[in-house]
């Protein structure tokens, strides 16, 4: 076995043990990954914090945090930038544990009218899919982040797999949907791991002072 095929099995593995979403009729799911060369605790201290998800995801302008504490159950309104078929998103945070390095969350509410126009400047992605969503809300989004520590050339590396579980809108099919969640969470993964990359640099190069 190469290291590929290794690194293969690890994330079959983590997505049997932490991902497994009960899903019903109508519902898609679908899991994504993606390596990052930084530490895991700088990742995990990124992906836990359920009150400033705009320290990485692209499209987030504001998130206030419904409430004082944060803690299962905490609700944080997401603001979500131009340009996007969305508004504000709800979100509920349903599982955060610091020892296995989980986060899930639920939308829970929301004004997200998930209408996606053709662009032809550039390739698929969040901002250019070729259809035309007539979502109403995500209210059935739910979706797990684990991290898990890895090496990557030598070095302290980070395995970030993030799942999700959807309803299928009426009027779109399966793969529209999905497609269109994983071109936003690919953006999300590679943010995520450009802000730890550099935090990751930042970290080595910064003289030990105290
Ligand atoms: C996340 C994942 C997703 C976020 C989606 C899928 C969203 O915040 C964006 C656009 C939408 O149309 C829906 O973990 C919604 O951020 C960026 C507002 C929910």
């Amino acid at each position: 076995m190469n290291g590929g095929d290794a690194y293969v099995g690890m994330e079959v593995q983590y997505i049997r043990r932490h991902h497994k979403h009960e899903t019903r009729d109508n519902q898609c799911t679908s899991a994504m990954f993606k390596h990052i060369r930084a530490p895991v605790h700088l990742v995990w201290s990124l992906v836990r914090s359920f009150d400033q998800p705009q320290r990485y995801k692209p499209f987030v302008s504001r998130c206030t945090m419904r409430g004082d504490d944060l803690g299962i159950g905490s609700v944080r309104e997401v603001n979500v930038k131009s340009g996007l078929p969305a508004t504000t998103s709800m979100e509920r945070l349903e599982l955060l544990d610091d020892d296995k390095h989980i986060l899930g969350i639920r939308i829970v509410d929301g004004d997200h009218r998930l209408r996606v126009r053709h662009s032809t400047a550039h390739g698929p992605n969040a901002f250019a899919l070729c259809a035309t969503y007539g979502w109403d809300d995500l209210n059935n989004y739910s979706s797990i982040i684990t991290v898990h520590p890895e090496v990557i050339d030598g070095r302290p590396g980070t395995l970030v797999i993030e799942s999700f579980v959807v309803d299928v809108p009426d009027g779109n099919t399966e793969d529209e949907t999905c497609y269109f969640i994983e071109a936003l969470i690919r953006c999300n993964l590679k943010a995520l791991a450009d802000v730890s990359e550099r935090m990751a640099v930042q970290d080595r190069t910064e003289p030990i002072n105290h």
